[in-house]
């Protein structure tokens, strides 16, 4: 079956479309190669598909264990591990993202169906984090090696998980030195002030949206995509108003692996004052990691 897939490359940064496969058949030797791909392209389309609920599922497994979602409860009503997403004029995963970054150990792989899209608009885009890395100067991937970042679940009403990664992961696979922060989850640089982190945040969030990172796909129903959580970001473009119906298992993945931290987290120094509100996230973390009511954000 493998030997019949015809691959055909999207963009130079990243993303192939692969025909010629049976995702429904595929067993653990056909994955093994489709890791391959996804090693090579990072994301994969399989365009015309005919994937039921159970096979997505089954075909999930032999990526790894699943989860659906930990607080968007809308999944599949018979399969928990199906997470479905339902919009008719925009506004779903319309932020760059990876998936479930506000988890310590977040998402790896993502398989999603395209269920139902409009003619026109609706595209989904990626972009390969290890190229937006590698693109930065020497001055500023030395500094983002030495930082780490707070995200949290927010955009899901849930502020409150929050967990702190490498701002530069390596990927597991590849080696490859990948940017990991996202406009969606991703809310503080824990070593520099709030200001400064929102001013790097910023030029980061808008920098791995460069086009030349990115790879950008039309749909049609039935195609399968496959990405990689782990060295890219995607996002939705909120421009369609017919019906948009995906369904998305999700691998999980291990604790992204960095650099430790050069600095120690910045909280403001002295007695609290107005401005410390500005710490009150990054303060309510360090003093849950520290146990409540010790440790070094107590004050
Ligand atoms: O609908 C899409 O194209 C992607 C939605 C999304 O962000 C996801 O399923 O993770
Ligand atoms: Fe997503």
């Amino acid at each position: 079956m493998i030997e019949q897939a015809q691959v055909k490359r999207l963009a130079s940064a990243l993303g192939a479309e692969i025909r010629g496969v049976d995702l429904a058949a595929v067993g653990p030797e056909e994955a093994e190669q489709v890791r391959a791909w996804i090693r090579d392209f990072k994301v994969l389309l399989f365009p015309d598909q005919s994937l039921s609920a159970a096979e997505h599922v089954t075909l999930g497994r032999l990526f790894g264990e699943l989860e659906g979602h930990p607080h968007l409860v809308d999944s599949h009503q018979d399969l928990q591990q199906i997470l479905e997403l339902r919009a008719s004029r925009g506004g779903v995963a319309d932020e760059w993202h990876s998936d479930l970054s506000f988890l310590p150990e977040p998402a790896e792989i993502s398989i999603m169906k395209m269920v139902k899209c409009p003619d026109v608009g609706g595209d989904t885009l990626w972009a390969n984090l290890a190229l937006a890395f590698a693109s930065l100067s020497e001055p500023m991937r030395d500094l983002c090696e030495g930082l780490t970042a707070l995200h949290n679940a927010e955009p899901h009403g849930r502020p409150e998980v929050m967990t702190v990664h490498p701002m530069v992961r390596t990927h597991p696979e590849t080696g490859e030195k990948v940017l990991f922060v996202n406009e969606h989850f991703t809310r503080r640089i824990v070593e520099l002030s709030l200001a400064e982190s929102e001013m790097l945040l910023g030029y980061l969030k808008t920098w791995v949206g460069d086009s030349r990172f990115t790879v950008r796909y039309h749909w049609t129903a039935g195609t399968v995509a496959f990405w990689d959580n782990r060295c890219t970001q995607h996002m939705v473009l909120s421009d369609f108003e017919e019906e948009r119906v995906i369904q998305r298992v999700t691998v999980m993945g291990d604790k992204p692996e960095g650099a430790e931290p050069r600095w120690s987290p910045y909280l403001r120094p002295g007695v609290r004052s107005d401005t410390s509100r500005h710490d009150r996230l990054l303060r309510k973390y360090l003093r849950e990691q520290a146990g409540e009511g010790g440790g070094q954000a107590s004050s």
